[in-house]
Parts: structure tokens; C-alpha cells; sequence
């Protein structure tokens, strides 16, 4: 067992560690279907699992403790799956993919873009990226869109994930790194502040950082549901405060506002490390806590309760060292199109606590996707060069331009981000060829009806995945890349640590990896500079690239990982890595954060001022322990499908009994933009006026088909969280043609 490799595991940006070995019994390559997948038709034969191929083991990393949830224990199903696409495949005039050579596809592609460039300009070619890349492929994918493809228009699913908090965490502390500490760091807290997020589901083995806090009585969460994680505040004398969904800029406000006139806020801090306090603390007086008591439905005695016990954990950590006081974001306040403006209402919290940069107190956002720290650094999002720098900063694009050896004029300006993006497919001006590498927006982009509309409208679409996702049905060129497990990189951690992934199996003959893919695509273009496809190569052009930039990896490389380093970037050449950013400054000129006065806006309130309309629900969204993001990947693990099949929507008792809606039964959900069909999951864990979907299904249990693309006016997020939608019973329409009708919308979409 001790030849195993040692990787981490290919979802959350936990990135458990992990180590694969042989499967005692090795399934035989990709072998006939066993284990039918419930709702997923796939070309070539039915869905199924065979015997893994490799074993998976909890190995002992700082972030997961030796601990996996359900979907790392069985991420090595996908490897030998039965439904994996395995050959370049080409949908015929009629409709259904063909397999062809990769000679084949290469031409095809490089034609196609080639035709896009000549009939409707550069720009009509673009890039949807991914934070599931590892560092090299998102390096050389937003090298690949300006260079060779010689487009601006390159954005990416982080976009929908992390940009909100990373809008707000660059504006107050002149730089975007989730958790500016190691995760360890939580574990002697006294108090936690989680703001909308669920860790118990989304980051199960993150729970044990919660631990000293949950014993001390001081874990906080903030919900619209009693989520698993808003439960464990039940048994030992936490908050639960439950907001009408989108209210969380005014719940934020007044714990602010009880700091502040109670007399709690470290004004040493604010006076020695902070800017523009003075705006902040004014723009609070307005927030007092029965009016926020109004606006969200929390009692104002919980919001005064919630100050006090942060204050409290924040002095004794800073006065006696004991305890630490901690305030932690995640999507449920950030997808939102106020997103930004919550986030920093966040961190202006934690500053007015003297929170961020102490020894034993911190601010941090939680990120996502498996490189969604190191996928929004080096270039693949809309206004980036690689570094985090910016794609309009003179300075940077004379850098980048030097590292590339091409002249700065061929590198392009910004282009769109993800919603405007997405919104341009198909359009006379908008992106005609599109290439897609690691993102499903046909399940996860808001609007999904129009997403789809806009993809079948594209004159060339080649997705690159292993399986054929509701995106890849789409497209016209589906392309077979390598699962995580058969190739090399690096990934970024949710703390910002650097990481290695390892291959520990050849990939099936046919498929192929993404840095090839990019290097031969790159020849026939006649790309004006050099791509490869070996990781290590990659990456040390990175070191290169990133070099003086904020996210810094020059003093980064292969074999200090593999020696088991612990690499914080940022980490100039000749320097060492940074585990703790903010111990002697804040990274703006003047080494203070800087203060912004956030209010609600209009735009915000419009939600939940429509939410309380009689008939009208707030629908949020969010994820289940089973299931990874649009589940083009966990559906196909037939553990995972079978405890979670289908999507169910969740809503409270007296909710569903108004409208004659029993548990188990069939409901629908819409509004101007569509319409679902699921079965309703009766629950007091939810607030009355508001309804839970999980995103992870396609067709008719599609989330996204009620989400608005409306976006946040600073860091293009879309509004997830919160929509209007209108819930009635099913039950009577017959059940066995409303399931008649789920399946065919879902080969509609599918084929
Ligand atoms: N099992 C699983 N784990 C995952 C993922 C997955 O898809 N599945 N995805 C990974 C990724 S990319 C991400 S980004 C993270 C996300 O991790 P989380 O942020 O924990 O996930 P969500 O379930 O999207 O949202 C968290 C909570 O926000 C609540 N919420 C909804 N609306 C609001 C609101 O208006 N205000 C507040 N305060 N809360 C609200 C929801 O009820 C939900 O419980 O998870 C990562 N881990
Ligand atoms: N309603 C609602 N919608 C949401 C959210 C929400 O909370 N509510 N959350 C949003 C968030 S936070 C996120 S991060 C997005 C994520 O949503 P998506 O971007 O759709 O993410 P995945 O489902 O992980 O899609 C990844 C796809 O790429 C493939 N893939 C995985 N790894 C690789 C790789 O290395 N290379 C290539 N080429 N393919 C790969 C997988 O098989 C899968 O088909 O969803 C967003 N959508
Ligand atoms: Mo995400």
C-alpha cells in the first residue's frame, strides 16, 4: 500500500489528501454497464460504474485530517467509468456524435476558428475556462485565448463562484487570497461567524475546524435554512440567525451598528491600520437592530447577542491570547447582486473588531472549486494576466509580453465576464466558436433556457470533457481529456497553499490532455509563441509569468512540493512562502486597508421587497453533500445518484399545506424565465417564505432554469441565491405523464 500516490482529491478546494492505490480486484479496463445511472442517458450505452480501478485512502494534510466525505471516498468510479468518452466525437447533421481521429479533430477545430476569425473578426472565438484546472492548465488556457486564438474573450465558471469575494477582499485589502491563513489557525477559536455557508455538506472533513469553536458555545451561522451546519449551533449553545434570503448586507449592518454604539470596535486598529473608518462607522447609524430586525426577520436580540460574542472572543484573543474570533463567508451571502457589497460589509465587521492580520483572529472566504484559488490567479479570467495582474495595467502587459517573447500589441484587452459572455453567444458581435474546458453551463449558468439557446446558436462549439455533460450534448465537437488521477499539476488550496497532483494511471487510449490539446492547436494556428505539453515546463514559465505579481510563485517549484513543503503563496525566487498575509500589513501602497461605506441597494431590495408579495416565494439555491456542482460528475457515481437521484425541492409546512402540497409530492416551481417539476421535500428547517433547490440536476429539475442573469455591478456574479418563484402542487396532472414529460425535456436537452 506504501507505493501508493499520493494526490488529493479531484473536488472541493479543500483538496483532501489522498492516496491511490491498485483496486485489490482492478476492473478491466472499460468494461460493459453494471450499475444503471437513474436519469442519465448516455451515448454509447447506458451510464454506469464498473470496478474501480483505484482505491481510495484518507491521508493525513492539515486541511482533512486523514478524513474524506462520500464523494472523495468514491471520486475513483469515474476513472474505469462505462459512459467515459474516450474518442473525439463529431455530431452528424443528424444529430448524434460519431467518433473521428484526433488528426480529424485538430483540423476541424483549427478550420473552424480559422473561418470565425475571417468572417466575423478575433473576437468571435472565445474561451469558457475553469477553477477545476490545475494551475498549469489555467495558466496556458488564458495563454492559449490571447495568443493563439489571438481573443479577448476568455472568462471562466469562477466567475460564478468566487469573483463577488474576490471583488471584495482586493478593494479592502489589495489582494485576493480565500483564507489569508492557514486552516489550522481555526482550530483554538472561541467564536465563528459562518456567513452563509454550509460546510457540513459542502466541506464535510472542514468540520473538525469548527470544533473548539462549537465546544466553546460560539459557532454562528447564517442561513435561511437550518442547514446541517446551522444545526450544529443546536446542542451546544451557538447562534442560528435565519434572514429572508438576499437580506444579508442589513444583518451584517446592524451587528456592525451594535459594535459601534455599544462601544465594542478596536478603534487602536481602525486608527493605526485602517482607511476611510470614519465614512464606515457613520453609514452604520442607520442600521440599528429593530429596523435590521424588519428588513431580515432576525430578531434584534439575536443581532445584538451576535456582536457582543464576537467582540467579547476578539478581546481576550488580542488582551489574554486565549480563544480567537473568526468570521468566514461562502456563496449563501455572496451570490447575490449586492454579492460584493456583502462581502465587504464582512470584512468591514472583522476590521471593527480588529480581526484581520492579529495572531489568533482572522477574515476569510471560503473557495470552492477544487483550483478556484489558483484558477482566478493566472490569466483565464475576462481583465487578467497571469499574477493576478491586470490585462489594462501598462506595466503588466510589457511583463507578460517579455515572458512570452511576442511584441505587446498582440496581447488583447479585457474581454467579457461570464454572464455578458454567455449572453453574446450566437449574437452578431458575440462569440460565434466557442471552446469549453471544464464547466456545464447548460446546468449551472443562471437563466440555464437561455444558456442553452445561446450555446445551440454558436456557429462551432467544442467542449472538452470526459463525460458527455449536458454541455457536451450541445456541442458539435466533443473532445476526450484526462481525469484528474492521469495527469500531473499543481493545485491552490482554499489557504492558498500550493499542491501536487499526481498521476497514478495511464489515460484510456483516445484521450488525451488539455496542455497537449492547447500545444497542437497553438502549431496549426501558428501561435506566436511557445506552448507545451509537459507540466513542468509549464509551470516553470508560470514561476516566470507570476514573478512580482501579487499571487507570486517564483520561488515555487516541483520538486519542494514533492519534498512535502508547505507553499504559501505568495512566494518570490529566493524568498519563502507566506502562510499568515496580513502579520505586518495589508497589501495596498500604504499597508492599511482601506474602509468602503456599503449601504443596500435598490437593485438588492427589489428581491426581497417582491418576496413578500403574498403568492411569491424567495427561492434559494444551493448544493447537497452527494452531489459536485451541476453533477456531470457525481450523477455518474452510482453511490452517490442512488442516495440522491433527483432534485427535491424543499419548502416549510405551512408553505406546502396553503397550497395543498404533501411530502413526497409533485410540485411546480416557476416564473417569467421557466419552469421545474420535482417532488417537494416538506421541512421546518426552512423559513416559510422561502424555498430550497439544489442545482446539480439537469431538465426538468434544472435550478437554473429559474435563476435570473442579473448580475453584481463590480464583480459580474449572478444572482443565485435569491429569485422569485411561484410553487404550486402537480398532483393533478397524472404522475406517470409528468414523469413522461421530465424524461423527453431531458433527451431534448440531451441529444
Ligand atoms: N457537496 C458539495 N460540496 C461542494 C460543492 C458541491 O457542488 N457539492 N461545490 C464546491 C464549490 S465550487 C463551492 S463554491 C462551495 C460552496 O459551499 P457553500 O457556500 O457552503 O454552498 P451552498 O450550498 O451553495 O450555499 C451555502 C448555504 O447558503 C445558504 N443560502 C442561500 N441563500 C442565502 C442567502 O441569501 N443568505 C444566506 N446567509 N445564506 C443563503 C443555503 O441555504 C446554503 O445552505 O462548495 C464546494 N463543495
Ligand atoms: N443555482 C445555482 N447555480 C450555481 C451555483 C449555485 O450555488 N446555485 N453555484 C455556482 C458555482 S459556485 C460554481 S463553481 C459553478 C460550477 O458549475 P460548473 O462550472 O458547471 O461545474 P462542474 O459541474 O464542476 O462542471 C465541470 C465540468 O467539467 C468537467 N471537468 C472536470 N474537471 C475537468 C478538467 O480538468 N478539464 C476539463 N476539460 N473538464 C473537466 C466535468 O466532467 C464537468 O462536466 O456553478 C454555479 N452555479
Ligand atoms: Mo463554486
Amino acid at each position: 500500500m506504501s507505493s501508493g500516490t499520493a494526490t488529493h482529491c479531484p473536488y472541493c478546494a479543500l483538496q483532501c489528501a489522498m492516496t491511490l492505490s491498485p483496486a485489490a480486484k482492478p476492473g478491466a479496463g472499460f468494461p460493459a454497464a453494471d450499475v444503471p445511472t437513474p436519469g442519465l442517458p448516455t451515448p454509447g450505452g447506458p451510464a454506469a460504474s464498473a470496478a474501480p480501478l483505484l482505491e481510495v485512502a484518507g491521508r493525513e494534510f492539515p486541511t482533512n485530517r486523514g478524513g474524506l466525505c462520500r464523494k472523495g471516498w468514491t471520486s475513483a468510479a469515474l476513472l474505469g467509468h462505462a459512459g467515459r468518452v474516450t474518442e473525439p466525437l463529431l455530431k452528424g447533421s443528424d444529430g448524434v456524435h460519431q467518433p473521428i481521429s484526433w488528426e480529424q479533430a485538430l483540423m476541424l477545430v483549427a478550420a473552424a476558428v480559422k473561418d470565425s476569425w475571417a468572417r466575423h473578426g478575433h473576437d468571435s472565438v472565445g474561451v469558457f475556462g475553469s477553477g477545476g484546472l490545475t494551475n498549469e492548465k489555467a495558466y496556458q488556457l488564458g495563454k492559449f485565448a490571447r495568443l493563439a486564438l489571438r481573443t479577448s474573450r476568455i472568462d471562466y465558471n469562477g466567475r460564478f463562484c468566487m469573483s463577488s469575494a474576490a471583488a471584495a477582499g482586493n478593494r479592502a485589502f489589495g489582494v485576493d487570497r480565500g483564507l489569508p491563513f492557514p486552516v489550522e489557525d481555526l482550530d483554538s477559536a472561541s467564536v465563528i461567524l459562518l456567513l452563509g455557508s454550509n460546510v457540513a455538506e459542502t466541506m464535510p472533513p472542514f468540520v473538525q475546524h469548527l470544533q473548539g469553536a462549537r465546544d466553546a458555545g460560539g459557532l454562528i451561522v447564517v442561513d435561511p435554512r437550518r442547514s446541517a451546519t446551522a444545526a450544529f449551533t443546536g446542542n451546544g449553545g451557538g447562534i442560528h440567525l435565519q434572514p429572508l434570503p438576499g437580506t444579508d448586507l442589513a444583518l451584517i449592518l446592524g451587528i456592525s451598528h451594535v459594535v459601534v454604539h455599544e462601544g465594542l470596535a478596536d478603534t487602536a486598529f481602525l486608527e493605526g491600520r485602517t482607511n476611510g473608518h470614519k465614512a464606515v462607522l457613520r453609514s452604520l447609524n442607520a442600521f440599528w437592530p429593530e429596523r435590521v430586525q424588519s428588513i431580515t426577520g432576525v430578531p434584534a436580540t439575536l443581532i445584538r447577542e451576535t456582536a457582543r460574542r464576537l467582540a467579547r472572543s476578539a478581546r481576550l484573543a488580542k488582551d489574554e491570547g486565549r480563544g480567537g474570533c473568526y468570521i468566514l463567508s461562502g456563496r449563501g451571502v455572496e451570490q447575490h447582486v449586492d454579492g460584493t457589497d456583502t462581502a465587504t460589509a464582512a470584512i468591514n465587521l472583522s476590521l471593527l473588531l480588529g480581526l484581520p492580520g492579529s495572531a489568533r483572529s482572522g477574515y476569510g472566504t471560503l473557495t470552492g472549486q477544487g483550483n478556484g484559488q489558483g484558477g482566478r490567479e493566472h490569466g483565464q479570467k475576462a481583465d487578467q494576466l497571469p499574477g493576478y495582474r491586470k490585462i489594462t495595467d501598462p506595466a503588466a502587459r510589457t511583463h507578460m509580453a517579455k515572458v512570452w517573447g511576442v511584441d505587446e500589441s498582440l496581447i488583447p484587452g479585457a474581454g467579457l465576464p461570464a454572464v455578458e459572455f454567455l449572453k453574446s453567444l450566437g449574437q452578431p458581435d458575440g462569440v460565434r466558436c466557442l471552446f469549453v474546458h471544464g464547466a456545464n453551463v447548460a446546468v449551472s449558468a443562471p437563466d440555464a433556457g437561455a444558456v442553452i439557446a445561446g450555446l445551440r446558436s454558436l456557429d462551432f462549439l467544442v467542449v472538452c470533457d470526459f463525460f458527455m455533460s449536458e454541455t457536451a450534448a450541445e456541442a458539435d465537437l466533443v473532445l476526450p481529456v484526462a481525469q484528474w488521477a492521469e495527469e500531473e499539476g499543481t493545485m491552490t488550496n482554499l489557504e492558498g497553499r500550493v499542491i501536487r497532483r499526481r498521476r497514478a494511471l495511464t489515460p484510456p487510449p483516445g484521450v488525451r490532455t488539455e496542455l497537449w490539446l492547447m500545444t497542437r492547436l497553438a502549431e496549426l494556428l501558428e501561435a506566436p509563441s511557445t506552448f507545451s505539453d509537459d507540466p513542468r515546463t509549464v509551470f516553470e514559465e508560470l514561476r516566470l509569468a507570476s514573478a512580482g505579481g501579487l499571487a507570486d510563485y517564483s520561488g515555487i517549484d516541483y520538486d519542494m512540493l514533492d519534498a512535502g513543503e508547505a507553499a504559501y503563496w505568495p512566494y518570490p525566487a529566493g524568498g519563502k512562502g507566506t502562510p499568515r498575509l496580513f502579520a505586518e500589513g495589508f497589501a495596498h501602497a500604504d499597508g492599511r486597508a482601506a474602509m468602503v461605506a456599503v449601504t443596500p441597494s435598490k437593485r438588492a431590495q427589489r428581491s426581497f421587497a417582491s418576496a413578500s408579495e403574498p403568492e411569491s416565494l424567495a427561492l434559494a439555491t444551493g448544493r447537497l453533500l452527494e452531489h459536485y456542482q451541476s453533477g456531470a460528475q457525481t450523477r455518474r457515481v452510482a453511490e452517490l445518484s442512488a442516495s440522491q437521484p433527483e432534485a427535491r425541492l424543499q419548502l416549510h409546512p405551512e408553505t406546502a399545506a396553503r397550497r395543498g402540497i404533501a411530502d413526497g409530492g409533485l410540485v411546480t416551481v416557476s416564473n417569467e424565465r421557466g419552469e421545474v417539476q420535482v417532488r417537494a421535500e416538506v421541512s421546518t428547517a426552512i423559513r416559510p417564505d422561502t424555498v430550497f433547490l439544489p442545482f446539480h440536476f439537469p431538465g426538468a429539475g434544472s435550478a437554473n432554469r429559474l435563476t435570473e442573469a442579473a448580475t453584481d455591478p463590480i464583480s459580474g456574479m449572478p444572482e443565485f441565491k435569491t429569485s422569485r418563484v411561484w410553487v404550486r402542487s402537480a398532483a393533478a396532472v397524472p404522475e406517470p405523464a409528468l414523469a413522461a414529460t421530465a424524461v423527453s425535456s431531458h433527451r431534448k436537452e440531451e441529444s
